[in-house]
C-alpha cells in the first residue's frame, strides 16, 4: 500500500489555535468526582493556593445522532445509575459529516482528539482529526486529514496497543466476504500539527462481522487490551501482542516513505475474557468504549445499544472476569436515543 497522500488542508485552519480539553488538572479543593460538573469547569483552578492536587476530569460520552437535517456530534456525562440518565447535551459539534467516531487520548499532550471518517459520493473517504465538543464555547475545526482506502468501513476507538500513554486509531476495515479486521494507526497529537499516520498493525481477519472495538485498560499491564463485539453476539476482551516489524514511534511526516512500503505489524490477539450472551443481554451492540466511570485508575466498559423500537441504550458494565463471564451492568440510560425527543444515536465514544 503506497504511503496515503495528504488532503490539502486550508493553511488559515491551522493557525486557528487549538486549546486541548484537559484529561485533568489541578484543583485547590475537592470536589466530589463524579458528579464534579464538565470537564474543565469553574471548580478548575491554575492557582498555586491552598492543597493543590491533581485530579482527573469527568469522562464524557461523545455520540453521533442522525437528526432531521443531517449529523451531529455531541457530549453527554455517563449514565449515574442503573434506569439512570447521561443528562442533558453539554456541548456538539454540527454537521458532523460521519457516522463513526473514535475518541482518543493523548497523555502526552494531556488532551482528548475525535477522528470522524467523512465519506464521500466520488471517491476515498476522509479520516479527519478535530477537538472533541467538550466545551460549549468551541466550535469543534477539522485540523487534518488524510485519505482512507476504500476498505475502512469506520472509526472505531481509540486503544493504546502499544503501552506509550498515546492512544492508537482502531479502524474497522471490512473485505466483502473475506472478512472483517481492525487496524490500528499511530496518531500525532502535536497541538498545532496533528496527524495521522499510515497503519502501524492489523488484526488477523475475524470469522464474522465486527459490530464494535474499543481499547480497555482491563489488567496490570500498561497496554490497553482490545474490546471487541462480534455478529455473534459475543463481547471478548483480548490482549494484544505487536508481531513482525512495528514502524518507530516517530512524527509519521518524518517516518521515510520506503521505496517498498512496509506491511503493517501483525497485532496478535489472545482471549482474556468474554460475555457470549453479550449482545442477548443487552441488545445490539453499535458502539464500545473503555471509561472510566468512578475514577478509580481501573476502566469500565461502555455499550451503545439497539434494544429493539427504534431505541437505543448506554450502559456501563463491569467486564466479563473470565472466558465464558458476564458483564455486569452498572449504570444505563435507556432512553438514550430514538425516543423523548432524542435522535436516533449512530455511534459513540468516551473520553478517557
Ligand atoms: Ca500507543
Ligand atoms: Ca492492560
Ligand atoms: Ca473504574
Amino acid at each position: 500500500m503506497r504511503q496515503p497522500a495528504r488532503i490539502a488542508v486550508i493553511a488559515g485552519i491551522l493557525l486557528i489555535p487549538f486549546t486541548p480539553t484537559p484529561l485533568s488538572a489541578r484543583i485547590s479543593h475537592g470536589p466530589d468526582p463524579f458528579h464534579g460538573g464538565r470537564a474543565g469547569s469553574a471548580a478548575v483552578r491554575d492557582s498555586s493556593s491552598v492543597s493543590e492536587a491533581l485530579v482527573p476530569v469527568m469522562p464524557r460520552v461523545v455520540t453521533v445522532r442522525k437528526t432531521g437535517t443531517g449529523k451531529v456530534a455531541e457530549t453527554t456525562a455517563l449514565p449515574d445509575g442503573p434506569g439512570g440518565s447521561a443528562g442533558p447535551v453539554l456541548a456538539e459539534a454540527a454537521r458532523f459529516r460521519s457516522r463513526s467516531v473514535a475518541v482518543l487520548r493523548s497523555t502526552q499532550h494531556n488532551a482528548n482528539w475525535m477522528v470522524r471518517l467523512v465519506h464521500r459520493k466520488h471517491g476515498p473517504g476522509v479520516l479527519e482529526i478535530l477537538p472533541p465538543p467538550l466545551d460549549p464555547q468551541s466550535v469543534p475545526v477539522v485540523q487534518y486529514g488524510v485519505r482512507a482506502p476504500k476498505q475502512i468501513e469506520a472509526v472505531l476507538a481509540g486503544a493504546d496497543i502499544d503501552g506509550d500513554g498515546e492512544d492508537e486509531l482502531v479502524v474497522l476495515r471490512r473485505a466483502g466476504k473475506k472478512g472483517d479486521a481492525l487496524e490500528f494507526r499511530r496518531i500525532g497529537f502535536d497541538p498545532i500539527y496533528p496527524d495521522i499516520c499510515p497503519g502501524m498493525a492489523r488484526t488477523q481477519k475475524f470469522p464474522g462481522k465486527i459490530r464494535a472495538a474499543a481499547g480497555i485498560q482491563y489488567d496490570a499491564d500498561p497496554e490497553d487490551e482490545l474490546a471487541v463485539v462480534t455478529s455473534d453476539g459475543a463481547l471478548s476482551i483480548y490482549d494484544v501482542t505487536l508481531t513482525g516489524t512495528v514502524p518507530p514511534n516517530v512524527p509519521c511526516e518524518f517516518t521515510p516513505i520506503p521505496s517498498t512500503p512496509l506491511a503493517p505489524a501483525t497485532a496478535v490477539l489472545t482471549l482474556a475474557a468474554s460475555d457470549p450472551e453479550f449482545d442477548d443481554s443487552n441488545g445490539r451492540t453499535l458502539s464500545l468504549c473503555g471509561v472510566d466511570m468512578d475514577l478509580n485508575g481501573v476502566e469500565e466498559l461502555g455499550g451503545l445499544h439497539r434494544t429493539g423500537n427504534g431505541l437505543q441504550a448506554l450502559r456501563i458494565y463491569e467486564p466479563p472476569q473470565a472466558v465464558g463471564g458476564s458483564a455486569i451492568l452498572l449504570a444505563d440510560d435507556p432512553g438514550f436515543g430514538g425516543t423523548g425527543g432524542k435522535h436516533r444515536a449512530l455511534s459513540m465514544s468516551c473520553t478517557r
